[in-house]
């Protein structure tokens, strides 16, 4: 680089969470200057937080790979990239003819929605794999939202956003915006807009069984008992439909059977949600009352309510808090957005399936699908037909992720082949046979494709890459058409077809892969709702022309035009909601006045506004200061148990056991205990420098992989029994325990 270089600014939307905050980098040469929110685009309005730096970070960071490496023995060595994909496809296609094509899984990350080459060409190769054995972080995340909005919106990705600009109230419910920068909800600087609501007079209200740093900014905090959001949200609704508060208003005619959900969470009473929840019954009803008269509110929950047992029940019951009080698709209230590249009523568009087909070892639903990942070790583990022996991890780490990652291990060591596409060997893909990484972000162009669908606001906005792609490097979306077509090639999948029809399948499927993400973009944008039949005459010259993005204006209205229901209007119950009603009656039955036995916690995450998932650990500016994976414990817990704040303790679970510093604070609810996810970084053969020195303890070595939501199959991360005892002073120096 020389000294000389011109500094140059880039626009672009930041692609490391939900927020998609515009940014302008500043680049000299083949450097990094700076990072800085961009003021002038419409969605963030200049809001940053720390993990923007990443993107610099993470392209520089020397431990990111940036060849592809296959493993030979303990030792890893560089290969080129036909070698590469020769060899993964030759193996794929050997266990797929062998063994059947449900004997290849897959998996995709987190990553994956924020990066638009999987997003547009990942089914170039999966498709070619043809297997029922798809997983995804999805399952260990956000399944019930989708699984709700499929049934009583029809399709997976209706899913309405609380209009936060408008809003007069917010009733939010294991979300922690402040440090997540809102999730299912792209929402960038919540914070201010949360103080512009209050300005109104506006009220946030929040349930979550830790003071977290949206506690500190909401008007009322709620302390609960993890796992008891179901009997809460579900006394609300009978407060409101019990007290003739309900005001759906027009959609009276959406929904169909308004009346039928009253008579069927009548057993839901606020004097049970108190005994199982620590929520006082006289405080359920007052803020159901408040909610019901509040001009414009919405009712909200994320990852806290979505990762437990009856995940599904809490969003169905959220939902219905918005229906029920007219507040669905109603300024103010919850409202859906309308991107310019639709995926709802785009072409391909996949509104979702349910228990099409189930898991081959403990018969779980797919959803979409998928099946949920909590089994994907038995289905590795698990002799017999349909067996998986290879497996595919794009863009994620399961080991750290999803639950009883120990077992996971243990599959993955067992597996006859496996490849990743990622830039990390991280404590997943140091399992596999190849690992295959593409270019950093930096180096390739970007559209969110995905997080429009949540936004506050609609807009619109295109990122050139920032610098050139190096020489002998592959995008994403290019080692996925290589992919397939090697796979396309070995497994001839038209062979029973007449050759004229078979080539022509073959050409169109190959001409489609190797379309670049942007021109799929034009032409989305182009038939979109902003495209030649509107006024905007959106294109991607015209978005290319505004680098900060495109405002589309406010939300509106959509329903019932919006609605993927074969009959336009809404069910509120169906068969299985009944079922799990009658269910859940029957365990609160149970589980009223219960604690959990003897000395049990119950064990619930954490995220931090300078960590992401598993895989930001490696960016020295945002791991540096003090540790932040220490055990959350209330000081009575701890006096209860002789134990001092900064002790290292053993947190044990049915599954395994951890040993990590305890921190005594008074905001987290007596009996529940707090560690993030993401950690774990000890694990040998793992190559990240910076994440080996502050390694910390992964908590899904103590989540269990026989904890669900029954409905969905979603893991149950959240109000994990444990216990938490001093280390043994004999192994007090020692390293992980293992797991049992
Ligand atoms: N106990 C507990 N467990 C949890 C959670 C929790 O709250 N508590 N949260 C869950 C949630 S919400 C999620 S989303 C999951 C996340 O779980 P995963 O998606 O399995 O894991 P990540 O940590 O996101 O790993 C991302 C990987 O993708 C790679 N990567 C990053 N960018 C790219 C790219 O552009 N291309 C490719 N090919 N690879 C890339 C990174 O190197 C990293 O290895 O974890 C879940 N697990
Ligand atoms: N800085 C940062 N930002 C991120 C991420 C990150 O790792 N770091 N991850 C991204 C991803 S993949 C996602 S999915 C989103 C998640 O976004 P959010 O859902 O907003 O974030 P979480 O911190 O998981 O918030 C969950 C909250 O639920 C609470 N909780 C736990 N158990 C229960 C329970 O039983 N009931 C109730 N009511 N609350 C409970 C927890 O204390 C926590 O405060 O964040 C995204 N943004
Ligand atoms: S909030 Fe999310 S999108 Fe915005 S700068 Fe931070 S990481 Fe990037
Ligand atoms: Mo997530």
């Amino acid at each position: 680089m020389s000294e000389q270089a011109q500094e140059t600014v880039h626009f672009r939307a930041c692609n490391l969470c939900e927020a998609i905050c515009g940014l302008q980098i500043r680049t000299r040469g083949d450097k990094v200057v700076s990072v800085k929110g961009d003021p002038d685009d419409p969605l963030s309005r200049g809001h940053i937080c720390p993990k923007a730096v990443a993107l610099q970070d993470l392209h520089e960071d020397p431990d990111r790979l940036r060849r592809p490496q296959k493993r030979v023995g303990e030792r890893w060595v560089e290969v080129d990239w036909n070698t590469a994909l020769d060899e993964v496809a030759d193996r794929l296609a050997g266990v797929h003819r062998a063994h059947g094509a449900n004997s290849v899984a897959a998996y995709l990350g987190n990553p994956s929605v924020h990066n638009w080459g999987i997003m547009t060409h990942s089914s170039a190769f999966l498709g070619a794999l043809k297997t029922r054995s798809r997983y995804s972080a999805t399952s260990v995340d956000q399944l019930p939202h989708q699984l709700v909005a499929y049934w009583l919106y029809g399709h997976q990705l209706l899913l309405p956003v609380p209009d936060i600009d408008r809003s007069r109230y917010i009733l939010m419910v294991g979300a922690n915006p402040m440090a997540s920068n809102g999730s299912l909800w792209t929402v960038p600087d919540f914070r201010k807009r949360l103080k512009a609501l209050q300005g109104r007079g506006g009220k946030l209200v929040l349930v979550d069984p830790r003071r977290t740093e949206t506690a500190e900014v909401a008007d009322e905090h709620h302390f609960i008992r993890p796992g008891a959001d179901a009997a809460v949200l579900l006394a609300m609704l009978q407060t409101i439909l019990g007290e003739g508060l309900a005001r759906p208003g027009r959609l009276r005619d959406l929904v169909v059977d308004l009346d039928a959900v009253g008579a069927r969470i009548r057993p839901f009473t606020p004097e049970r949600a108190e005994a199982v929840s620590g929520i006082a019954a006289a405080e359920i009803r007052r803020v159901a009352r408040e909610f019901a008269a509040a001009d414009a509110a919405a009712a909200y929950g994320r990852m806290g309510v979505s990762t437990q047992a009856f995940g599904t029940l809490c969003q169905w019951a959220l939902a219905m808090l918005n229906i029920v009080t007219g507040n669905l698709d109603r300024e103010g209230g919850v409202m859906f957005p309308l991107p310019a590249m639709d995926l709802i009523k785009g072409a391909g568009s996949k509104p979702g399936h349910y228990a099409a087909w189930t898991s081959r070892v403990r018969g779980l639903p797919e959803f979409g699908g998928e099946l949920p990942v909590a089994a994907l070790a038995e289905e590795i583990l698990t002799p017999g037909e349909g067996q998986v022996r290879a497996l595919v991890t794009i863009a994620g780490n399961p080991v750290l992720s999803t639950p009883n990652g120990r077992q996971l291990e243990q599959a993955l060591a067992s597996l006859d082949f496996m490849v990743a596409v990622d830039c990390y060997r991280n404590e997943t893909t140091r399992f596999a046979d190849y690992i295959l990484p593409p270019t950093s972000a930096l180096e390739h162009d970007h559209y969110d494709i995905v997080f429009h669908h949540f936004a506050v606001r609609n807009t619109a906005r295109y990122s050139p890459a920032v610098f050139d792609k190096p020489r002998g490097a592959l995008h994403d979306w290019e080692i996925f058409d290589q992919l397939g077509r090697r796979l396309r090639a070995r497994l001839q999948p038209h062979a029973r077809q007449p050759m004229v029809r078979r080539l022509g399948a073959r050409l169109r499927d190959e001409l489609m892969s190797r379309l670049p993400p942007h021109r799929m973009l034009d032409h989305s944008l182009r038939s979109g709702p902003y495209g030649k039949r509107s006024a905007h005459k959106l294109t991607l010259s015209r978005l290319r022309q505004a680098p900060s993005g495109i405002d589309l204006g406010a939300l509106q209205p959509a329903l019932p035009g919006r609605l993927f229901t074969r009959d336009k209007q809404i069910h509120g119950l169906n068969e299985a909601i009944t079922g799990e009603l009658t269910r859940y009656d029957g365990v609160l039955a149970e589980q009223q006045a219960q604690a959990p036995s003897g000395d049990a916690l119950w064990l619930i995450g954490r995220r931090h506004v300078r960590s992401n998932n598993s895989w930001m650990h490696n960016a020295r500016r945002l791991v540096k200061g003090k540790p932040r994976q220490q055990l959350f414990m209330h000081p009575d817990d701890l006096a209860a148990r002789g134990l001092a704040d900064g002790q290292r303790v053993r947190v044990s679970s049915r599954v395994g056991s951890v040993d990590v510093e305890v921190q005594a604070t008074e905001d987290i609810m007596r009996r529940v205990v707090s560690l993030p996810h993401g950690w774990g970084h000890h694990r040998p053969g793992v190559q990240q420098r910076v994440a080996a020195a502050q390694a910390g303890e992964s908590v899904n070595d103590l989540t269990d992989d026989r904890a669900l939501d029954a409905l969905s199959g979603n893991a149950a991360l959240n109000g994990i029994a444990v216990t938490v005892e001093p280390v043994p002073a004999a192994d007090g120096e020692a390293d992980v325990p293992a797991a049992a």
